[in-house]
């Protein structure tokens, strides 16, 4: 029954993991018996991560490069050629927010915050698909959505449309690559505690808002989001394609 969900053998890369849910996801796909790549933009913040998986006797490895440039992302994919690292399992997390209304956001911030949460998700696994399915051994894409993947909330225009175009994008990702025996899927966390959120959970009427509109009544922790990935990212998950599995206390189930 483990085997289900061992990934021993197999590579993950996850994008945006130097901290956060990245970092929780990666470290999660690691304890599962994955060797895992991390990335952020920072060269020292990515090593300092690097070496925290390290310390726990984890196999990690790590390269900072920015997912929106297309020939950084060709760059990396390249390298791990070259290393004979195969990369198996994508986790597309990198993510930025910016909190502003439409009317006043400047499309310079529109464009950069759908090119960091959708668009990189694009380049990143079509490099990654090419060599799956060069390979013929399959393998996982798995997508960070968002509770705006399903519903608006103002002041966040972009990164709703972002995560609304990552669970539809998901789908494409299916219609195209679910017959090389890629399973294309998405995870929508609810509301986590991460450095992202600190300005809400700071914010005593949003965090209370949070409490009251989930049942569970409380915000989720990133800890909390590594089975389903480890879920998506096993054998468990070999005939599931294009959902995205909401992990969000129970927020979009209830009125
Ligand atoms: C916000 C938050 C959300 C959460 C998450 C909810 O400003 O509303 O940043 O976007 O991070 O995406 O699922």
């Amino acid at each position: 029954m483990t085997q289900l969900f061992d990934l021993s053998g197999r590579t993950a890369l996850v994008t945006g993991s130097a901290r956060g849910i990245g970092f929780a996801l990666a470290e999660g796909l690691a304890a599962a018996g994955a060797n895992v790549i991390l990335n952020g933009t920072r060269a020292d913040t990515v090593a300092e991560a690097v070496a925290r998986l390290s310390d726990k006797g984890f196999n990690a490895q790590g390269r900072a490069f920015d997912v929106t440039d297309e020939s950084a992302v060709a760059e990396a994919f390249a390298q791990w050629d070259k290393d004979g690292v195969p990369v198996d399992i994508v986790v597309n997390n990198a993510g930025i927010q910016f909190r502003k209304p439409l009317v006043e956001l400047e499309l310079s911030d529109w464009q950069r915050v759908i090119d960091t949460n959708l668009t990189s998700a694009f380049i990143v696994a079509k490099q990654a698909a090419r060599r799956m399915i060069a390979r013929g051994t399959g393998g996982k894409i798995i997508n960070i959505g968002s509770l705006t993947s399903e519903a608006g909330r103002a002041t966040v225009g972009a990164y709703t449309a972002a995560k609304g175009g990552i669970k539809m994008l998901t789908r494409a990702m299916s219609a195209e690559w679910a017959a090389s025996d890629i399973q294309a899927n998405a995870i929508g966390p609810g509301y986590i505690l991460t450095d992202m959120n600190k300005p809400l959970i700071e914010n005593a009427a949003f965090d209370a808002w949070v409490k009251s509109s989930n049942p569970s009544q409380r915000w989720g922790k990133p800890e909390e989001l590594v089975g389903t990935a480890v879920y998506l990212a096993s054998p468990a998950s070999s005939y599931v394609n294009g959902q995205i599995i909401y992990v969000d206390g129970g927020w979009l189930a209830v009125l």
